[in-house]
């Protein structure tokens, strides 16, 4: 990056040096398989519909969540964990849509991870005023492999943190078809989402969507 012409010229405010070391930024990434990508999740929600889980420590998310792939993430009053079952359906979860395995290998590749074959997809979904409090990734066996995060639909504000909860966070917003893929360095930064504006997306209306791709198994 180059150093500015003038002191008081402000840096180039861009979400890759916002995020820094073992991220990688790809505004725009799911663009192409917009498409492609919502009939999917359509279907993914049909089978195991989006539930407001409930944290240990018996609160209620404001985030709604469902999971597909051989692996799903949950919480509820024993703790947080992956389930091959979904709790609700005492069914697997759906099965990873080949169009969002497709996209998450590709952004994990473009990112320098080539070995990347995920095996869980959590889908959060937010309406205004949801938010996600500031929490580290951690449920999963090998921190070696990255996250592939997908954002569908109204804009949010990421708050990216540091190795420790108290550590500053810096405010990335992030649109519909961005996708952040974060490893080694980053993998553990405690991270979070604002409380979502109001809005309305002309697909997607008084949602966002937040995909996250791991290796949990
Ligand atoms: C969200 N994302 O964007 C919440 N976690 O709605 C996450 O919590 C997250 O984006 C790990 C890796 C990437 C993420
Ligand atoms: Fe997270």
């Amino acid at each position: 990056m180059g150093t500015p012409l003038f002191p008081s010229e402000p840096a180039p405010a861009l979400p890759q040096d916002v995020l820094g070391p073992g991220t990688a930024f790809l505004a725009g990434f799911a663009l192409p398989q917009e498409e492609a990508l919502l009939s999917s999740l359509a279907a993914v929600a049909k089978q195991s519909p989006f539930r407001h889980m409930i944290t240990p420590g018996g609160f209620r998310m404001s985030v709604a969540m469902t999971n597909c792939g051989p692996l799903g993430w949950i919480t509820d009053r024993t703790g947080y964990r992956y389930t091959a079952l979904d709790p609700e359906t005492n069914q697997p979860w759906p099965e990873m849509p080949q169009p969002f395995r497709v996209l998450a290998v590709s952004a994990a590749r473009q990112a320098g991870f080539p070995n990347f074959i995920p095996d869980a997809c959590l889908i959060n979904r937010y309406e205004p005023g949801a938010r996600m409090s500031l929490h580290q990734d951690k449920d999963e066996h090998d921190f070696a492999q990255p996250i592939v995060s997908v954002s569908l639909g109204l804009p949010a504000t990421f708050l990216f943190g540091g190795l420790a909860r108290a550590d500053k966070t810096v405010r990335v917003p992030l649109v519909h078809g961005d996708v952040v893929v974060w490893g080694s360095s980053a993998r553990l930064r405690y991270h979070g989402i604002a409380p979502l504006r109001e809005g309305e997306h002309p697909r997607l209306g008084r949602f966002r969507y937040n995909l996250t791709f791991r290796k949990a198994g």
